[in-house]
């Protein structure tokens, strides 16, 4: 099993190294990866999802990701990609003003009750404070505690549907910028890492109320995946029978842009 997830971290690697060049090399070849049937794009799906699936076999639904003591949290978490979603977002700037006092959080899509949470409402309901570490593909980990209402509280009280196979995270910032056009950050997950009992929807970061520079009012922790699954400013979950329709169809997006959908670590 070591074996196994040694190679498809090569692999990830191997991914993430021939994005990285092709990006080098002009946008035009960068660009490929969000078309289908690329040859290229196609051995980095099938790598995908040959490790899902080993992943999926090898590794028990419930294992947990390691967590730590407080002594071993060195320093703050260290703020990457998005950190400020007033430039770009005049809802969330006006709702940051107000304390989130109008933030909803929205779950919607394939459940029997759709469902809008309060912050309030959130931190009324079981919290669950984890402290683990989080490992971002550009090579820089950081050890962190985080406190939350466990996902699958949540998801109890909606019901998803039968149909249900994934929750797509829509996020309030926008990435891309200079000539890209903007695109709308989300990420996704299955049902098992939803249920997973460290999955929460954290509020807070080191004992203190999540900042807008890690994701406030609320991110996502799942913390079996890599950085960029962990959803920053997420204001709707959604449950779909395929994502194939949000973005570049991907399921996220880093995903849409040739990173690995899984991202397990
Ligand atoms: N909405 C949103 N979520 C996001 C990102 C982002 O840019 N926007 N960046 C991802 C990446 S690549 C990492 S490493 C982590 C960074 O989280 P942090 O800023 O709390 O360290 O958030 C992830 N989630
Ligand atoms: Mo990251």
């Amino acid at each position: 099993m070591a074996d196994l997830i040694l190679n498809r971290r090569r692999l990830l690697r191997l991914g993430a190294a021939s994005a990285s060049s092709l990006l080098v090399a002009g946008c035009d070849q960068f660009d490929f990866l969000g078309r289908r049937n690329d040859p290229v794009r196609d051995f980095l799906e099938r790598a995908n999802q040959l490790t899902y699936a080993a992943q999926r076999a090898l590794v028990p639904h419930e294992a947990l990701a390691r967590e730590y003591a407080e002594s071993e949290i060195r320093q703050g978490q260290r703020p990457n990609g998005s950190t400020d979603p007033r430039q770009t977002n005049a809802e969330y700037a006006v709702m940051q003003l107000n304390g989130f006092t109008g933030y909803r959080l929205k779950i919607t899509g394939l459940v029997e009750q759709q469902k809008e949470y309060s912050l309030d409402e959130l931190r009324n309901m079981p919290a669950r404070t984890q402290i683990t570490r989080h490992d971002c593909v550009e090579g820089w980990s950081c050890i962190a505690k985080w406190t939350g209402t466990p996902l699958s509280l949540v998801l109890d009280e909606a019901r998803p549907k039968p149909a249900a196979r994934f929750l797509v995270y829509h996020c309030y910032d926008v990435m891309g910028g200079g000539l890209a056009p903007p695109e709308p950050y989300y990420e996704s997950s299955d049902l098992i890492d939803a249920y997973h009992p460290q999955t929460i929807l954290a509020y807070g970061l080191n004992g203190a109320t999540l900042p807008i520079q890690n994701g406030a009012p609320v991110r996502v922790r799942i913390e079996r995946a890599l950085g960029y699954k962990q959803a920053k400013y997420v204001h709707t979950i959604e449950l779909v029978d395929s994502f194939a329709r949000f973005g570049r169809g991907q399921g996220g997006y880093w995903e849409d842009h040739g990173y690995d959908w899984y991202g397990g670590i």
